[in-house]
């Protein structure tokens, strides 16, 4: 470190590049804050479904230090995706509007390591791990903690500005950064998430079962969709966006434009031609986006049980 360089300049610049690599928060936790928050109950419950990803990647997801050894702080940053223009016309498939542009994983995975970089440039010698989604390293709890929002009844992490429409990436380093505070709890006496969830999949505050979920089934679920939860999948082919939609914080008047370019056309998309899907038109219409995640198989399956498609119909 040069001298005369304090800890809270490092980190008010490594803040200042997040910016500049578009990033629209950043905030830093102290890994001291990692804690028991119910993880373990929630996959003890069989509330991840056929994720066993998340049953095998437990310990490191609960213990950081299993990733990056000495870790100090979580840098966690957050990108903006809202587009009122991500709307589907009415009775067209619904995609979430986190899949509307290109494959966040992708478009982040430069940025982020440019981060990355950039604290190892001025704390040389630091060892580091960077994710988005994909790592096992759990990006919410790490935003709450960071101070990026709070985790809302619907389990989402809601920034006071941009809602819960946020795409999360963390840094696990041994930077001993600054650390910013969590921030109060603003869900209030609100219940709107729980109430809409068409599947009823908030079991209780800050808890989802996937097993219930249509954005797990519609993006997860490999097999075949329950027939209680295909009967109220709503519209979407992938993903859903009720518990978000209904929330005050993400209010449409309250919020701007993101700065991204989206897939317009995916505001009219066709169920019947979505259920007869070859590959090759699936990957001319998906290529390059996050609905890949589904495969064709499962796009066509979510589609074929859409209101007006034949499969829906039958028994
Ligand atoms: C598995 C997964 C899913 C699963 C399971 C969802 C779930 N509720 O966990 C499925 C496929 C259903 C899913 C759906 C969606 N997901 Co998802 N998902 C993940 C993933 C890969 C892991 C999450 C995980 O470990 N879940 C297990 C839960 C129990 O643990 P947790 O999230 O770490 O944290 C919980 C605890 O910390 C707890 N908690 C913290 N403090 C306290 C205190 C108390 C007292 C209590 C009780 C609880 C509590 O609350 C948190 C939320 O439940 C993350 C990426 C990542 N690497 O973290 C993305 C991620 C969480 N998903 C994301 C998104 C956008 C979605 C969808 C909105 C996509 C869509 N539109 O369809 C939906 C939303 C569904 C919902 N309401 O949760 C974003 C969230 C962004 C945000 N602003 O919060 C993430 C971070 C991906 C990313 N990098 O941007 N997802
Ligand atoms: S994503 Fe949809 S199904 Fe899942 S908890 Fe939210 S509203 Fe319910
Ligand atoms: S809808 Fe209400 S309860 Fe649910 S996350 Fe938003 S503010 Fe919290």
């Amino acid at each position: 470190m040069m001298a005369g360089m304090t800890m809270d300049t490092i980190t008010t610049d490594i803040k200042a590049a997040a910016a500049a690599q578009g990033f629209d928060v950043c905030g830093i936790a102290s890994v001291q804050q990692e804690s028991d928050d119910g993880f373990g109950d929630w996959l003890a419950a069989g509330y991840h479904a056929e994720m066993s990803w998340l049953l095998r990647t437990r310990d490191v997801r609960q213990h950081v230090a299993r990733l990056v050894p000495d870790a100090r702080t979580v840098v966690v940053l957050g990108k903006y995706y809202y587009r009122a223009d991500a709307t589907p016309v009415p009775g067209a498939p619904r995609i979430a509007r986190y899949a509307w542009s290109r494959d966040y994983h992708r478009a982040l995975a430069k940025p982020l390591k440019r981060v990355t970089a950039y604290i190892a440039e001025r704390l040389p010698g630091v060892q580091q791990y960077a994710s988005v989604d994909s790592g096992p390293v759990r990006e919410r709890a790490w935003a709450a903690r960071a101070g990026v929002g709070w985790i809302g009844r619907n389990g989402l992490v809601i920034h006071p500005r941009f809602g819960s429409w946020l795409y999360l990436a963390a840094i696990i380093t041994t930077a001993p950064l600054t650390p910013d505070g969590p921030q109060p709890n603003r869900c209030g006496s609100c219940r709107a998430c729980v109430e809409a969830c068409p599947t009823r999949a908030i079991t209780s505050d800050r808890c989802v079962d996937a097993r219930r979920c249509i954005a797990y089934h519609t993006v997860e679920n490999r097999g075949e969709i329950p027939s209680e939860i295909a009967q109220r999948m709503d519209g979407w082919v992938f993903g859903c966006d009720v518990c978000q939609e209904v929330c005050p914080w993400n209010r449409p008047e309250r919020l701007t434009d993101a700065d991204i370019i989206i897939r317009s056309d995916f505001a009219c998309l066709d169920a019947a031609a979505l259920a007869a899907l070859s590959d090759a038109s699936f990957h001319s219409l998906f290529d390059g986006t996050t609905v890949k995640r589904a495969k064709r198989s499962g796009i066509v399956r979510n589609a074929a049980l859409l209101p007006g498609h034949d499969a829906h119909e039958s028994p």
